[in-house]
Parts: structure tokens; sequence; C-alpha cells
């Protein structure tokens, strides 16, 4: 079992499943969601309309289509509300919930992007550290997950997902 911090792209990770930072629509948007969509193509957002949304914290699973990756699972995680709002544990809940469809549906390689820490403005050290933590934490147990890269998309991130992997 691996857990590994890399900078890049999700969209292009060939992995079992990459995990979308999505909305509760489930119906696309900015960000790596945009791009998850873009790279994946129309299929996607048919397949997301027949999901009927996905609530703040928990996790849904379409096809990769075009995408490098088998599956996508979507999450949308906690918009940032000043912290008194479950923030911390329901963004606990979109990495654990996400590994859990992974596992149930026999991947072995997963990726993620920094859930919530763009425009829902989730605080980064304090979001990386809840990553960190969740991740490791499941893979003490997991069967089927063996590797988890998570994808940093700019060096702000990247070394703030460095620093929570240390303490
Ligand atoms: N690969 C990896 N990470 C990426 C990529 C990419 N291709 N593109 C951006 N990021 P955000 P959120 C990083 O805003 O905060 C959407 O509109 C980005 O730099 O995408 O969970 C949804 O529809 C940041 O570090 O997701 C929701 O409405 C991280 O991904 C809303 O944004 C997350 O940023 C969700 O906001």
């Amino acid at each position: 079992m691996a857990f590994e911090v890399i900078r890049g792209d999700v969209t292009t990770m060939p992995v079992d499943a990459i995990v979308n930072a999505a909305n509760t629509t489930l119906l696309g948007g900015g960000g790596v969601d945009g791009a998850i969509h873009r790279a994946a193509g129309p299929e996607l957002l048919a397949a997301c309309r027949l999901l009927h949304g996905c609530k703040t914290g928990e996790a849904k699973i379409t096809p990769g289509f075009k995408l490098p990756a088998k599956f996508v699972i979507h999450t949308p995680g906690p918009i940032w509300r000043g912290g008194q709002h479950h923030e911390a544990e329901l963004l606990r809940n979109s990495y654990q919930n996400s590994l859990r469809l992974a596992e149930e549906n026999h991947c072995g390689s997963v990726a993620f992007p920094s859930i919530s820490t763009g425009v829902y403005r989730f605080p980064l050290q304090a979001g990386a550290k809840i990553a960190v933590t969740t991740i490791n934490e499941f893979l003490k147990t997991a069967q089927n997950v063996k590797d988890v890269t998570m994808v940093c998309f700019d060096e702000e991130t990247y070394q703030a997902y460095v620093e929570a992997q240390k303490v």
C-alpha cells in the first residue's frame, strides 16, 4: 500500500478511479470538475444526470468515458463557511466515502485532487491534514485499494500536502 503526493493534472492519471471535487448537482462546474468533464466528454454529463445529485460528503460513481481512468468518483466537498458548520467532518466524509466506493468497485489505484480547497475555500493546510490523515487511516484496512495519489495542480497545494505528510 502506498500514498503519494505529486504535482500534476488529475485528468491524465492512468488509475482505476479519479475523484472529482464536484458540487451537489453533479452537473459540472469550473475548476477540476470542469477539467474532468472536458476530458471525459459529454457522456460523463449524461451519466451524471441519471444520478440526481449527491449530498455534501457523500460520493457517487460513473465510468471514466474518454479519460484514462476507468471510473470517476464524484464527491461534493463542503463549502467553507467559517468552520462552525461541520466543514472538517464533511471533508473527512468526502475522502472516506470516495475511498469506500473505490473499494466496493475493486479499484486498486485512486487519484484525488485537493477537495474543497479551491473555489470552496476550505483552508489549505487544514484541508491537506484531513486528506492525508483520512487516506492513511483508510489504507491500513483496505483490501482492494492499494495506491492512492494526491494530485496537486499548483505549487502551493503541493507544498501544503508535503508538509501535511511530515507531521
Ligand atoms: N487536476 C488536479 N487538481 C486540479 C485541476 C486538475 N486538472 N484543476 C484544478 N485543480 P476546485 P472545490 C485543483 O475549485 O474547491 C467546481 O466549480 C485546484 O487548484 O476545483 O472542491 C465544482 O463544480 C484546487 O487545488 O474544487 C464546485 O462547484 C483543487 O483542484 C466547486 O468548484 C480544488 O479546487 C468545488 O470547489
